[in-house]
């Protein structure tokens, strides 16, 4: 039977509907809280109107900015905006939209300065910001949190240009979901304090050149709180990331072509499921008080030594050591169940830390290890025997040639991770995708591998469905290898239909489906393409589906009516 979800309310009209209820309870207070408003910009827009409908549009963010309140969102239509902004409200929302969905003509939102921070947020509350490219020229720093009761919170954002840092944190949260940050000479994000919470982001730095530890760091983390980076990329930086106090914790993370892993002062660490690979000197760095906790990971090809002790401890429960010229330089001891021996990745050079059959960091059946949620590709750890070292799980699902074509009515479908499929609610259709949490586990993935050749142009076409009332602003995305090439909100609610550029190819109530084209380009043999329902907090109750899918080399032009972060937000 077909799993109808719960709707989600969000988060704002919650916090609406409480403003109310403490204002009529405080008895005929003179005014009651406005509701939240949406403006809209547009660079045909004219700040002299209201900026409240796409008629009357403002020109500038700085307009919008400067009459939103708290609870307000901002649309932000295609185009660049030489602006910097500074809120100190409570909530707000910067919502790119290079989908023309709210604001009308499809293409890159850009927001530029090179005098000052592009956004900076003062307020005690949410600052989010969602798909719109951050550039930041002329040195300083992109992005400023400076309150110890904000958060800063970025969705599908990409920051770029040459700046000293990235995000520049006081005090406060930063979360970062699907973000790309490179461009920084000195951080990529500098928390002095508070709390950072990163998913699937990744952190690019200049170069490894730096002479000391000060300098292009992908990551610094101090203070007392905690930093939790998720299925994140750190690469070609002095120092992917270093720790100065509190916690920090890298799951399914990959650190690869910095030159030095990661450096830890007195503080406490844990590294889990996460591939250190390629980097030029160490892997990990220890000095400090305090121990680096390695668990369920890979280190390779370091170029001195796996890992540096100067101070404290570095120790650890099932990791894969290999093509390292040591193990440890000043003393790091053997690891508990310290494997020698190959993680044969597919193809390193490409930075494609995925395992091949045979590879020592598969089921090492060594007991304890920690495996937080699923791999980097979204797949659940127990999808092929136990749980394997470092940031992929092997799956031994075999790559399918090109042109590929998957009609789900079929009952076997290879190159997928999940052969779940379901009929859509009227009967019509076999699909694949989520439905529910089925006894299996959450279907919120489904993977395809399939053959392909670096650099060709490939098409990925497929029907999305959707099943039942979403909740607002939900997403679902494409990644490539774990990087997200596309996404598309779906704004439905309890009392609105999705507002989507094209009308639905099937519609049965309030389910719906859309074809999606999408073209791509591999950097490697065997690509991963990731259906991901994962891209929003929630996302988990929401019901949608694929079929149809089809890969191949395109022929002719495609017009581009959805968002495609491949070429305007996420490189
Ligand atoms: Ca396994
Ligand atoms: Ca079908």
């Amino acid at each position: 039977m077909f799993n109808r979800q719960p709707i989600q309310r969000p988060n704002l009209l919650r916090a609406h509907v409480a403003g109310v209820l403490m204002a009529t309870s405080a008895l005929l207070a003179a005014t009651h809280p406005a509701p939240a408003e949406t403006y809209y910009v547009r660079p045909s827009g004219d700040d002299s109107k209201d900026g409240k409908s796409l008629a009357h549009a403002f020109r500038t963010v700085t307009k919008a900015n400067s009459v939103a309140v708290s609870g307000d969102r901002i649309y932000i239509g295609a185009g660049t905006y030489n602006e910097s902004v500074t809120t100190a409200v409570a909530a707000i929302m910067f919502i790119g939209d290079p989908t023309g969905q709210f604001t009308g003509s499809a293409g890159e939102v850009k927001m530029t300065s090179s005098t000052a921070p592009v956004i900076s947020h003062l307020g005690g509350g949410t600052c989010e910001v969602r798909s719109i490219h951050i550039e930041r020229t002329g040195g300083g720093s992109a992005l400023v949190l400076n309150n110890s009761a904000g958060e800063l919170r970025l969705t599908f954002v990409r920051i770029s240009g040459s700046f000293a840092t990235g995000i520049d944190k006081t005090a406060g949260l930063v979360r970062m979901f699907d973000c790309d940050l490179s461009g920084f000479s000195d951080m990529g994000v500098r928390s002095a304090a508070g709390s950072l919470s990163f998913q699937r982001t990744r952190i690019v730095g200049s170069s490894p050149a730096s002479t000391d530890d000060t300098l292009g760091i992908g990551v610094r983390h101090g203070g007392s709180s905690t930093a939790t980076l998720n299925c994140c990329i750190i690469e070609d930086c002095h120092l992917a990331a270093r720790q100065d106090g509190g916690t920090f914790n890298f799951n399914n993370c990959i650190l690869t072509g910095n030159r030095d892993g990661f450096l830890a002062g007195s503080c406490t660490t844990n590294v889990r499921n996460t591939t250190i690979a390629g980097n030029a000197r160490y892997g990990l760095r220890k000095n400090g008080a305090g121990t680096i906790q390695v668990v369920s990971s890979i280190i390779a090809s370091s170029g001195t030594a796996a890992c540096r002790i100067q101070s404290g401890s570095i120790s650890g429960n099932v990791v894969v050591l290999h093509d390292n010229p040591a193990v440890s330089d000043q003393g790091c001891p053997s690891f508990t169940n310290q494997i020698n021996g190959d993680p044969k990745f597919v193809n390193p050079a490409a930075r494609n830390f995925r395992l091949q059959a045979g590879s020592a960091a598969i089921d090492p059946a060594l007991t304890p290890q920690y495996c937080p949620g699923d791999d980097f590709l979204g797949i659940v750890r127990s999808f092929h025997g136990t749980n394997d070292a470092g940031a992929f799980e092997y799956t031994g699902v075999p790559a399918q040639p090109t042109p590929y074509t998957c009609d789900f009515e079929q009952s076997t479908n290879p190159g997928w991770t999940r052969q779940g499929r379901t009929s859509v609610p009227d009967g019509q259709s076999m699909v694949s995708g989520q439905f529910g949490k089925p006894a299996s586990g959450p279907n919120d993935t489904q993977t395809l591998f399939i053959q392909t050749v670096p650099g060709k142009t490939y098409r990925l076409t497929f029907d999305l469905f959707k099943f039942g009332a979403w909740s607002d602003n939900q997403t679902v995305g494409v990644r490539l290898d774990g990087r997200m090439i596309w996404t598309y909100a779906l704004t439905g609610s309890t009392s609105s239909t999705p507002v989507i550029p094209q009308a639905p190819t099937w519609t049965s109530g309030s389910d719906q489906a859309w074809p999606v084209s999408i073209d791509f380009v591999p950097t490697d043999s065997v690509s991963a393409i990731t259906f991901d329902s994962t891209v929003s907090s929630g996302m988990s109750v929401q019901s949608w589906g694929i079929d149809d899918v089809n890969v191949k080399e395109p022929s002719g032009i495609r017009i581009v009516k959805w968002r495609e972060l491949g070429s305007n937000v996420v490189q």
